[in-house]
């Protein structure tokens, strides 16, 4: 065992995001040297990537923020009800000063392997550059939808005109005036870029393979008023939303969709549509996202909204998803997109019924037609949840790494925190953890860790390693928490990501926690209830 002096650090977290400051903060009030790793040249993770235009939070700006720090919950102001990435960046950015963060973050960091030193009982984490730290504890915050892909399309390096993917957009921002623009994925990043690529692009050509249910969110500014009702009920909002099976804070539906009338049904509808966004898809009825009937009976309502704001009957018609019903993707919600289906200069394109051929040196060709364009958009999306740590070498013990355990043995976690044979390693938002507005189980992960790393300390356990009998438990409760939502059923059909189903090749495993937000904190609460005996395997 390496003394503390031949360690760098007690802790090196990887990513600055939501999850590493918060992690960051919390181990540094329990006495760890925590240091920040982190690949970009900014701080913000997912917010600092992804600048795309048109990128905002799906979630409201009240339960998509930390509630643990008094000092930034009074200092720190929203402007939006449904905060753009400028401003979250600019809250995360606060956060790591107001915080003192800054000074324990490295940036331009990429981790290439992080290798467990068995007799040590130390990981080496060993950057692009060569270069390398040691640390006693390992953490993962390297974000649960942060490694971008690119499609299989034939020809795609043969483009000369330029190309972009949402997740990694230049930082100066791009001049799409005037240009001939096309557009791959209709995604939720794809869903926020299309409107304001429109309105500047002289011609915009979307390219959809499989339509989305986009709700409508209604932004608003917020007023001092609203902001201050907040800053004095942040804990009771927090804790509001970490009792939500999706981490929202919203009131819970009473009636059964299936059940109220026909005229009842069409009023919920109508009055959570103007609420917006999450509102839809959380307080409207009981079973949206447990009953395929009620799941229909939502999609068909969406269709209908389709057609009316959509005035060309075929274009509506395409955008009408038809194949699986609402629920079967992450909801995404929208600031006019359907609206600007009806500009002249956007057209949408079929690429389930043809698919686009391939792309050449000119643009992209579908089915026989070349569309000659200046740029191509990427909205394709993310290796969810296993595709940061599967990317880089995490070799733990007798050299197995985590890319081929799970091959071969499947998607395995405790509770979405540790993997057996990864000793003294944690993730944050790690596979099987729950699928919810994210700010909720980051700060209660990140709490979780600081008690748990508390206890190793004080019992001077010096390795931790979570057991396989605790991975197998918590595969079949992840099993059962998705086969009891509409998800399990519409998924697959819809090749969400959340089964794995939008990367050609990966296995179908439930990559999140659907068994709700709540009933997963129960679970956390046991294991520490239990003195974390299924976490000291070692
Ligand atoms: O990615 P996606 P995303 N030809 O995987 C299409 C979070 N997020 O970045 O569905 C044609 O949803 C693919 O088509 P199909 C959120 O959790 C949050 O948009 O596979 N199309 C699909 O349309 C979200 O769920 C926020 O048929 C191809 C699109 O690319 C998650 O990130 C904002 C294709 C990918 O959609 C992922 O969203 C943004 C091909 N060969 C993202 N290959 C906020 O909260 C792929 N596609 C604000």
């Amino acid at each position: 065992m390496p003394t503390t002096q031949q360690l760098d650090h007690d802790a090196i977290v990887i990513g600055a995001g939501f999850s590493g400051l918060a992690i960051l903060h919390h181990l540094r009030e329990i006495g760890l040297d925590t240091q920040i790793v982190e690949a970009t040249d900014g701080i913000g993770g997912t917010w600092w990537i992804n600048r795309y235009p048109g990128v905002r939070t799906d979630s409201e700006f009240h339960y998509y923020s930390f509630s643990f720090s008094k000092e930034v919950r009074d200092e720190w102001t929203w402007t939006q009800r449904y905060p753009d990435g400028e401003e979250v960046c600019a809250y995360l950015n606060f956060i790591a000063d107001r915080l003192d963060l800054r000074k324990d973050i490295q940036l331009n960091s990429r981790v290439n392997t992080a290798r467990w030193n068995e007799t040590e009982k130390y990981w080496d984490v060993i950057f692009e550059d060569g270069s390398s730290k040691r640390a006693r504890f390992l953490i993962s915050a390297m974000g649960a939808l942060s490694q971008a892909i690119f499609p299989a399309i034939d020809g795609i390096d043969e483009f000369n005109g330029a190309k972009y993917h949402t997740a990694a957009w230049p930082a100066d921002g791009v001049d799409f005036t005037g240009k001939k623009v096309g557009v791959i994925g209709v995604g939720a990043s794809g869903i926020q870029i299309i409107p304001e690529l429109a309105k500047l692009a002289g011609e915009l050509f979307v390219f959809q393979r499989t339509p989305n249910y986009v709700v409508e969110s209604n932004n608003d500014k917020v007023d001092a008023e609203w902001m201050q009702y907040v800053r004095d009920n942040y804990d009771e909002i927090f804790e509001r939303a970490s009792k939500h099976p999706f981490g929202v804070d919203m009131e819970y539906p009473t009636e059964s969709a299936v059940e109220v009338s026909e005229e009842e049904r069409k009023r919920v509808f109508e009055s959570k549509w103007e609420e917006g966004g999450f509102h839809f898809a959380n307080e409207c009825f009981t079973d949206l996202a447990t009953s395929p009937e009620a799941s229909e009976l939502a999609s068909e309502f969406i269709r209908s909204k389709i057609r009316e704001v959509v005035k060309d009957p075929a274009t509506a018609d395409l955008l009408c998803p038809k194949s699986y019903s609402f629920n079967g993707k992450r909801v995404p919600t929208g600031h006019g997109y359907y609206e600007t289906f009806n500009r002249t200069n956007v057209h949408l394109l079929d690429a389930r019924g043809t698919p686009i051929t391939r792309i050449s040196s000119k643009g992209i060709v579908h089915g026989d037609t070349e569309y000659e364009l200046d740029a191509i958009v990427f909205a394709t999306g993310f290796d969810a949840m296993t595709g940061t740590l599967t990317n880089i070498d995490i070799v733990g013990r007798d050299g197995v790494i985590l890319r081929d355990k799970w091959a071969q043995d499947g998607l395995r976690t405790n509770i979405g925190l540790t993997v057996n044979g990864f000793p003294n390693f944690l993730m944050s938002l790690g596979p099987q953890t729950p699928y919810s507005n994210l700010v909720v189980p980051i700060q209660l992960g990140a709490q979780w860790m600081q008690r748990f790393l508390k206890f190793i300390q004080e019992r001077g356990i010096e390795v931790f390693e979570s057991s396989r009998e605790a991975e197998e438990i918590w595969n079949a409760e992840t099993i059962r928490g998705a086969e009891s939502t509409v998800m399990s059923i519409e998924g697959p059909k819809a090749g969400a990501w959340f089964i794995g189903g939008n990367i050609p090749g990966k296995s179908r495993e439930y990559q999140v926690y659907m068994g709700g937000g709540q009933v997963y904190q129960d679970w956390c609460r046991e294991a520490e209830e239990s003195d974390y005996a299924t976490f000291l395997n070692a």
